[in-house]
């Protein structure tokens, strides 16, 4: 027997295929309607549930591998987002420095390689990160805990706390909070300073540390957002 042979006969089946119709109908309906009032003619000001989602991108202005020495600060100038092609179409939202490093002490000894029997243990660096955009500079320290480590500053001119978020606002609103509107354009500079401290060694043994090699990378954060009108589908 066919499926509509089937359902001629067969009442349960005809109050399905009833159902199905009228939801594949009234779904559209219901949603163009409430996507209507929810953004068409409301326009940018009308204040009403949305979803703020997007996707986060970067791009790498600086990355390098330098030794600091203890006390020194280096400094990384002259980047800016003229380097980038059409950097006025992107939502520049931030800069993240990243960085990474180890430990280097020497141990020095009037006895060829006694420093290794009598042992003695590195002393914490401290690594700070500086960023600079023009009213936005952010900084971070973190340590090497006498071994590796690695921290990162990150820098924000937009309202990262709705993002991900429903909330009930007039889209004008939310654009103001998550649209850098030409911040993240211009010059960018970044410092990186090394404090370091030599540890304990054995009798006739002597420790010193000089300073401590940095792996680096100078990333902007591009936000592509994304403003829905928000349905709570429970409610349907
Ligand atoms: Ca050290
Ligand atoms: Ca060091």
């Amino acid at each position: 027997m066919s499926f509509f042979e089937d359902l001629k006969n067969n009442r349960d089946k005809q109050i399905m295929a009833i159902s199905i119709v009228f939801f594949v109908l009234a779904f559209p309906i219901y949603f163009g309607l409430a996507a209507a009032g929810a953004d068409g003619s409301a326009g940018l000001n009308e204040v009403n549930m949305y979803e703020v989602t997007g996707e986060l991108s970067f791009i790498e202005l600086a990355a390098g591998d330098e030794f600091i020495a203890d006390g020194e600060t280096l400094t990384i100038n002259d980047l800016s987002t003229d380097s980038i092609d059409d950097a006025e179409d992107l939502n520049i939202v931030g800069v993240i420095l990243t960085m990474s490093y180890t430990e280097d002490e020497q141990t020095t000894s009037n006895i060829p390689g006694s420093c290794a029997a009598v042992g003695g243990n590195p002393a914490d660096d401290t690594i700070t990160g500086m960023t600079m955009h023009g009213e936005y500079n952010e900084a971070a320290s973190g340590s090497n805990n006498g071994d590796s480590g690695g921290h990162n500053v990150e820098s924000f001119w937009i309202n990262t706390s709705i993002v991900d978020e429903v909330v009930i606002m007039s889209k004008a609103e939310i654009i103001s909070m998550v649209d850098a509107d030409g911040a993240g354009l211009g010059a960018y500079s970044a410092e990186i300073t090394v404090d370091a401290e030599a540890g304990g060694a054995g009798p006739g043994c002597s420790r010193s540390d000089a300073g401590e090699d940095v792996v680096y990378k100078i990333e902007l954060v591009v936000f592509d957002y994304d403003i829905r009108p928000f349905f709570d589908l429970e409610e349907l």
